[in-house]
């Protein structure tokens, strides 16, 4: 699929090893341990109605291909990062089979499945572990490239200002480091292009996220996302967007983390910067290649502390997962979210799924059901909803913003449960017109003569308005 196929989606993503068995057991799986807890690519296809449910029309997995199998310092493999054989499955998730009936499975539902792959390094236990450099490795092991001479110099990456220092030094340390591939060679070029080129296809894989893309220079992509053929969305992980945008000039686009940063700022506490927010969307908007269009925007991943990790409050928390649902882009949420999972650091942000029984009776999965579907209606009711830029209503409420993406209008305040805001809108909708707040089908009328629309927050939630014109009568949302 496109990135224009892509636009309309809503990605849940997954840690294959974390999401689900392949069978109905919970054995442990303390996350601090590092090990394999039993997830599969089975168990995925089992409860795919689960994702369904709540609005997902796409998943992300963690990536596919054989892994070192050793015990490391930081434990084993379970997320799939640690590429020893890019032409194996890792066969802790399940069978060749088995990933081509998820892919099966998910098509017949009109789902996407997009796959993790990792080009910047491959993974091996150095054979001592030496802090003086260059540390040995059995470089016979991996496939295909099995050489030293396939690897770059050994360094460690000492300075993130240094671009050649990013691309060529090694990521991980000495306990563990990153086996930094010499993508500057053009046989190691040619080799991934054709490799992806029939990865894709061996898979039926509708899109891919690119681990690491800041480390590989940036000519590298062009074409190799034309050797892919599917959309790609690449992994730059910085807080700046003006480093961000260069990727988007050779990928799809990449995870909007520029504005993640402010976001999770903006609500974690009651005193967060809200304007923040709206300065970062608006310095992307201008700045990407096609603005925050096709952008991943998302509030929590398996890299960083779970937005649950800083607060609970459940009124920033609604308002903070509603975000990524009314953004310009693809909103992706991280498995555990919905489920109120409160992991802080790597490795404790990977709990697993099976503990929470996959309940669907629960307030934070009615809420997200309810923002996805929100989206959806908005998309359906208007042909230029997809493509219309987010914008920013100014409030006189400090502690409450306005974001309009006609017909979506979304009311959002970092009050916080026991805080009290409220919003005033003019000229969004029409004078006389009723809106519907999603979140709890409470009905408003605009105002008939100034065509303002007048809210208040209840326990610090946010509202996410349509025109009731835009709902459907098929019972979906706030209809019965
Ligand atoms: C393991 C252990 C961890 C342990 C770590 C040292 O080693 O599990 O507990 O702390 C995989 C696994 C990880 C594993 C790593 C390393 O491999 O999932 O569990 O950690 O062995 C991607 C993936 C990620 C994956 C890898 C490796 C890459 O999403 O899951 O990790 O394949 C860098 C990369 C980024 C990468 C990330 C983990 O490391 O750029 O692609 N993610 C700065 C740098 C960033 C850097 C980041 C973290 O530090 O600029 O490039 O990310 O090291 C902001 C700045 C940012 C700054 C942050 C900290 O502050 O704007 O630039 O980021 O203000
Ligand atoms: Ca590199």
């Amino acid at each position: 699929a496109s990135a224009d196929d892509w636009k309309s989606r809503s990605i849940y993503q997954i840690i294959t090893d974390r999401f689900a068995l392949s069978n109905d057991s919970s054995p442990t799986c303390n996350t601090e341990d590092r090990l394999y807890c039993g997830g599969s690519w089975v168990g995925i296809v089992d409860h795919l109605d689960y994702i369904q449910y709540m609005g997902f029309d796409a998943i992300w997995i963690s990536p596919i291909v054989k892994n070192i199998e050793a015990d490391t310092a930081y434990g084993y493999a379970y997320h799939g990062y640690w590429t020893q054989d890019i032409n194996a499955l890792n066969s802790h998730y399940g069978s060749e089979d088995d990933l081509k009936s998820l892919a099966t499975a998910l098509h017949a539902r009109g789902m996407y499945l997009m796959v993790d792959i990792v080009v910047n390094h491959f993974v091996q236990n150095p054979s001592s572990n030496s802090s003086t450099l260059p540390q040995t490795f059995d470089y016979s092991a991996l496939t295909p490239f099995s050489a030293e001479t396939d690897f770059h110099t050994q360094c460690f990456i000492s300075d993130y200002t240094n671009q050649t220092n990013v691309e060529q030094c090694w990521l991980g340390d000495s306990n563990l480091p990153l086996m930094d591939i010499d993508t500057e060679n053009n046989t190691i070029v040619e080799e991934w292009n054709s490799w992806v080129t029939s990865f894709v296809e061996t898979y039926d894989i509708d899109g891919l996220r690119i681990d690491t893309v800041k480390h590989i220079r940036k000519d590298f992509w062009p074409d190799f996302a034309s050797a892919a053929g599917v959309f790609t969305l690449g992994e730059v992980l910085s807080d700046n967007i003006t480093y961000a945008s260069d990727y988007t000039q050779v990928l799809d686009s990449v995870l909007d983390y520029p504005t993640w940063y402010p976001l999770t700022e903006a609500f974690n506490t009651t005193s967060g910067n809200l304007s923040a927010i709206e300065s970062a969307v608006t310095q992307a908007q201008s700045s990407y290649k096609n603005g925050l269009f096709g952008t991943g925007s998302f509030l929590e991943n398996h890299d960083q502390p779970r937005f649950q990790s800083h607060t609970t409050d459940t009124g920033l928390v609604k308002n903070a997962i509603s975000f990524p649902f009314i953004h310009d882009g693809i909103p992706i949420l991280y498995q555990g979210q919905e489920q109120g999972y409160t992991g802080a650091s790597d490795p404790y942000n990977r709990e697993a799924l099976w503990f929470s029984g996959y309940e669907e009776d629960k307030d934070l999965v009615t809420h997200i059901k309810a923002v996805n579907t929100a989206r959806q209606l908005a998309a359906n009711a208007s042909s230029s909803f997809l493509t219309t830029k987010m914008s920013f209503v100014s409030q006189s409420d400090e502690g409450a913003i306005a974001i309009s993406k006609p017909p979506i209008l979304a009311l959002l305040t970092n009050v916080g449960s026991s805080g009290s805001a409220s919003w005033s809108v003019s000229g969004v909708y029409d004078k006389g017109e009723t809106v519907v707040d999603v979140l709890t089908c409470k009905t408003y009328t605009v105002d008939s003569s100034s065509g303002t629309l007048s809210a208040s927050a209840e326990s610090g939630a946010p509202r996410i308005i349509l025109p009731t014109s835009a709902l459907t009568t098929d019972g979906t949302l706030c209809t019965s």
